[in-house]
């Protein structure tokens, strides 16, 4: 017998990956049900060789689901996570609402797997912002072998990572340039996102920094380690899909880079793409549909006795989201629910 499976915003671009990555996992699901808000009730969407068909969050009842995937925003979620969880759904929620709860745990399977045993309390498992993520599967082995003492990461973020409409925005301008007729004033984002780029993601904080940039601190010391600094500055650049980030890490051990390497290369979840000659590192036009974690630019960094720098790129509808989710669906179904 498998699990029954819900996914909560199912039209969007997280939910269409959860369910692309759910059929290529073959996930053991005996029934998918893929929910909606009212205004897409009725679209249809793939899941594998079948279509299904939207049914309606606001009326769904989550009792006899076993988990639910949410991918929609902060304020759903606050209605219905509770909702399912009540009614004995293990939620595997993927916006920031319960990441800082102290009863969700907050998980990357690759690195903090034993904390799905912490789900119970609230029956909710938190999956974590797209650039923590793909940044905690390099740093975790890391950590465990030299002590990672501070971190200074630069992101590069896909306009993905704000919805559709960013991508329209960012298609539509790139067009417009060429076509100075038709003008496409910024929207989604405060200034024009086709061939620039924007220091500013989230809301901006009392200190100057942005929300994403506290999240990328939060949730690393969540999900590793609390005495890890870190200290973040995150970019929005003109690239569809596929978040990248210039990583420098300070450890209280020395770590030569070719030992770094070989750890990398051994570390679940990560793809060392290391040659230094043109061309030999990864980009994220190449990372687009991969599950892993590619890391390039390993050297180290000259200034401090025990620093190293690096290149880190990922899916972030995947790993960053869709298939982070998926791998919690698969850890809880593994070590807890235990079905089939
Ligand atoms: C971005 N990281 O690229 C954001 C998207 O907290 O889950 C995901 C926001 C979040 O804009």
């Amino acid at each position: 017998m498998g699990y029954r499976v819900v996914v909560v915003g199912a039209t969007g671009n997280v939910g269409h990956e959860m369910l692309n990555i759910l059929a290529e996992r073959q996930f053991p699901a005996d029934e998918v049900a893929v929910l909606a808000s009212r205004k897409s009730l009725g679209t249809e969407v793939t899941f594998g060789e079948k279509t299904l068909k939207t049914q309606d969050l606001d009326t769904f009842d989550f009792t006899g689901w076993d988990m639910a995937l949410f991918a929609v925003g902060s304020d759903a979620t606050k209605i219905y996570a509770p909702k399912a969880a009540k009614a004995g759904c293990v939620v595997i929620d993927n916006s920031s609402l319960y990441r800082y709860d102290p009863d969700v745990p907050l998980i990357v399977p690759e690195v903090n797997p034993e904390a799905v045993h912490g789900y119970a309390k609230k029956n909710i498992i938190a999956n974590p912002n797209c650039s923590t993520a793909q940044m905690v599967v390099a740093l975790k082995p890391l950590h465990d072998r030299a002590k990672i003492k501070r971190v200074v990461v630069s992101t590069y973020q896909s306009v993905s990572g704000s919805g559709k409409e960013a991508i329209d925005e960012l298609w539509e301008q790139t067009k417009a340039i060429y076509n100075p007729t038709k003008e496409v004033p910024p929207k989604v984002y405060p200034k024009q996102i086709a061939f620039n780029v924007i220091p500013h993601i989230d809301v901006f904080l009392d200190d100057g920094s942005t929300k994403e940039e506290w999240k990328m601190v939060a949730e690393t010391k969540k999900i590793i380690d609390k005495s890890i600094k870190v200290t973040a500055t995150c970019v929005r650049v003109p690239v569809f899909v596929g978040h990248s980030e210039s990583i420098n890490i300070e450890t209280e051990d020395f770590l030569d880079e070719d030992e770094a390497r070989d750890i990398l290369r051994e570390a679940p979840g990560i793809m060392v793409i290391d040659k230094r000659e043109d061309g030999g590192y990864v980009t994220p036009v190449e990372c687009v549909g991969d599950f892993a974690t590619f890391i390039s630019r390993i050297r180290q960094d000259s200034t401090i006795d025990n620093g190293l720098n690096f290149w880190c790129v990922s899916d972030n509808l995947r790993k960053g989201a869709a298939l982070n989710a998926v791998q919690i669906a698969e850890l809880l179904g593994r070590e807890v629910l235990k079905k089939g």
